[in-house]
């Protein structure tokens, strides 16, 4: 496969990269794409150096598949132009996640919706991947009625300027601002741009997103997103109202059966997921399991990943790696 990697030099595309080396992705020509501003700069795949080209460079080279991470203007402007000389485009950025002539896909719960003409597929946000990988196998079997999300979301979902805050914080230097409040030793209510609705734009795909990759929008899902000082790794609290009553062994055995979940939920050895296990793994840990005492039917937990690993670049990648199995690329 000719590939393109669109926003090579940004974070995402950095573990993109390393996510392609490690699975052996099948690459026969590799065009490393950003800005302007990086044209011509060296970036290392494997053992080779590749030299960055830009967006127009890398249309022309025709590429089989494109995987974009370099925010939603140049998808928006972009991936059509990549999808016109016949490359099929995996994004993750939000441009075409709800736009309902898309596929929005996680490969474990809807890959089966791809087709060879499906030419720009969107990649979910990634709080809702590892809240979907956890929902989709228990959603199956006992109906989800009502989703409440807490999410506990690290810096590195932001971009390398809200990393930078926080290590500058933790080391008492002044420099650049991502967040409008400090991070460091705070908890920010605030992920993404504020809606009329009051919630956030990071709340509302929450919301949105789970219902269409299960395809079902019967249930109703509400979100508080919250920004904490944690490098990378997102953490969410999940209370889930099902239609039918479960049983809690049957869930942690559904759970542990589900391909790219892994149950870590034990008391006796305080063992229970969290960012600093989860980091540069590419399944989503999942603990704390227990009955909301409050109400009939309704399951606690707590879901961790690494935001840019199956949140981001791993799904992107398993996407990819969907169409190449399936020949529908
Ligand atoms: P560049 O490094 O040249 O700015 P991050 O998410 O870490 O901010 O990275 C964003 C990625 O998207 C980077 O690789 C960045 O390239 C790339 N990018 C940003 N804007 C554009 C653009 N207008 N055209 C192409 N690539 C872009
Ligand atoms: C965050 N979820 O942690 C965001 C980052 O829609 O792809 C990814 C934003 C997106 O702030």
């Amino acid at each position: 496969m000719k590939v393109a990697v669109v926003g090579a030099t940004g974070m995402v595309g950095n573990v993109m990269l390393q996510v392609l080396a490690e699975r052996n992705f099948p690459i026969t020509e590799l065009l490393l794409v950003a800005s302007e501003r990086s044209v011509g700069k060296q970036v290392s795949y494997k053992d080779k150096t590749y030299t960055v080209i830009g967006l127009q460079d890398a249309v022309n080279a025709k590429p089989d598949i494109a995987l974009f991470s370099a925010g939603g203007t140049t998808s928006e402007q972009w991936a059509p132009k990549f999808a016109e000389v016949g490359c099929t485009v995996v994004d993750n950025s939000s441009a075409w996640r709800m736009d309902s002539t898309k596929k929005l896909v996680v490969p474990e719960i809807n890959g089966n919706v791809l087709t060879k003409e499906d030419k720009i597929i969107a990649n979910p946000n990634c709080s809702t991947i590892q809240l979907v990988m956890a929902l989709a196998p228990l959603h199956k079997k006992y109906r989800m009625k009502r989703v409440v999300i807490s999410t506990y979301q690290s810096v590195s979902g932001t971009g390398v300027k809200a990393v930078q805050q926080l290590e500058n914080e933790t080391k008492g230097v002044k420099g650049e601002m991502a967040y409008h409040y400090p991070i460091n030793r705070n908890a920010i209510p605030h992920c993404d741009v504020f809606l009329e609705n009051g919630y956030t734009k990071e709340e509302m795909k929450l919301v949105k997103e789970p219902k269409k990759i299960l395809g079902d929008d019967s249930f109703s899902v509400t979100a508080t997103a919250v920004r904490i000082p944690t490098a990378g790794g997102h953490s969410e609290a999940v209370n889930v109202q099902f239609e039918k009553d479960f049983d809690l062994a049957d869930v942690r055995k559904l759970l542990s059966e589900t391909s790219g979940v892994i149950v870590q939920d034990n008391l006796d050895t305080n063992t229970y997921p969290m960012p600093i296990y989860a980091n540069n793994k590419d399944e989503v840990f999942v603990g704390r399991i227990r009955r909301d005492e409050s109400q009939s039917n309704t399951l606690n937990m707590w879901i961790v990943a690494d935001n840019l690993r199956k949140g981001a670049a791993t799904n992107t990648i398993q996407i990819a790696e969907y169409l190449v199995e399936n020949n529908l690329v």
